[in-house]
């Protein structure tokens, strides 16, 4: 799956960002500044581009790029962000993304966070949360139905996004924490559980020849490598976590196919 990763930098103010599920303490921005860059890297070696959006420092979720909008192969979904304070990121999203696919919109009132929309194959779940709304999800099913998606709500709970508790982690695979999310969701994909000792361990980011998993949780790496047959690379992240950012977030896939890469030459030229 070779594409474009968009990234940001962590926002010097990212010791203001929202909070759900945690206490706040303070972050050390230059370690965070550190571990994003680790993981920038880590999408370089697994053969993406990585283009970073404009640093956005008086937005403190700003590095949280994937809740923003939902890339597929067809369309990109500008989200409309469920906390308020994170509505002006998709502004410059919209624009990247603009480059790439077409451009579809969620409107008001609905709300949708781009991290709960898990996309497998032609089901598309999206988690049922204090940041994505019923109404977003039906408009969500209006745009991608007639391109032969499936779209759902699923309940979700004990946690902030629907990948917080499964996102993919290889080609068949789905990894989850069966006490946030109800694994018969999952019906059809190889399920890989949690360690129970790392209950947030269920977010990792799949890209194609590896899996990245936060360096906390080497249990759940360890099963999903014997799972998978894939290298579990292990990616420092104990700092933005403390901002209840995991992997997902801090990017925006978009894949781009040959075909793709030939009609935009074409454009160009
Ligand atoms: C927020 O509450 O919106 C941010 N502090 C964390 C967002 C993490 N995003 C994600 O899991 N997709």
């Amino acid at each position: 799956m070779p594409g474009i990763a968009y990234t940001r930098q962590v926002p010097a103010s990212i010791g203001d960002c929202e909070l759900t599920h945690l206490a706040r303490r303070p972050i050390d921005l230059a370690r965070a500044r550190a571990e994003h860059a680790r993981y920038e890297a880590a999408l370089g070696a697994a053969g993406f581009e990585v283009r970073r959006l404009p640093s956005r420092d008086d937005l403190p979720d700003s590095v949280f790029v994937e809740d923003t909008a939902v890339v597929l192969d067809e369309l990109a979904v500008i989200a409309r962000p469920g906390a308020p304070s994170r509505r002006p990121e998709v502004d410059s999203v919209r624009e990247a993304l603009a480059t790439h696919r077409l451009v579809a919109e969620i409107v008001a009132p609905a709300t949708l966070d781009g991290g709960d929309v898990l996309v497998l194959g032609r089901d598309v779940l999206a988690g049922l949360t204090t940041r994505t709304s019923a109404d977003a999800v039906a408009q969500l099913s209006a745009l991608l139905s007639p391109l032969g998606y499936r779209v759902r709500g699923v309940r979700v709970s004990g946690c902030l996004h629907l990948k917080s508790a499964a996102t993919r982690a290889g080609p068949r695979t789905v990894v989850v924490n069966p006490e946030w999310l109800d694994v018969s969701e999952l019906d059809g994909w190889d399920i890989v559980r949690v360690d129970p000792a790392e209950p947030q361990a269920a977010n990792v980011l799949w890209l194609g020849a590896v899996t990245l998993v936060p360096a906390a949780f080497p249990r759940t790496a360890e099963r999903l490598a014997r799972a998978t047959g894939l290298p579990a690379v292990a990616i420092p992240a104990a700092e933005l976590a403390l901002a209840e950012g995991s992997l997902t977030c801090g990017s925006l896939v978009v894949e781009i196919s040959d075909a793709q890469q030939a009609t935009m030459a074409g454009r160009r030229g």
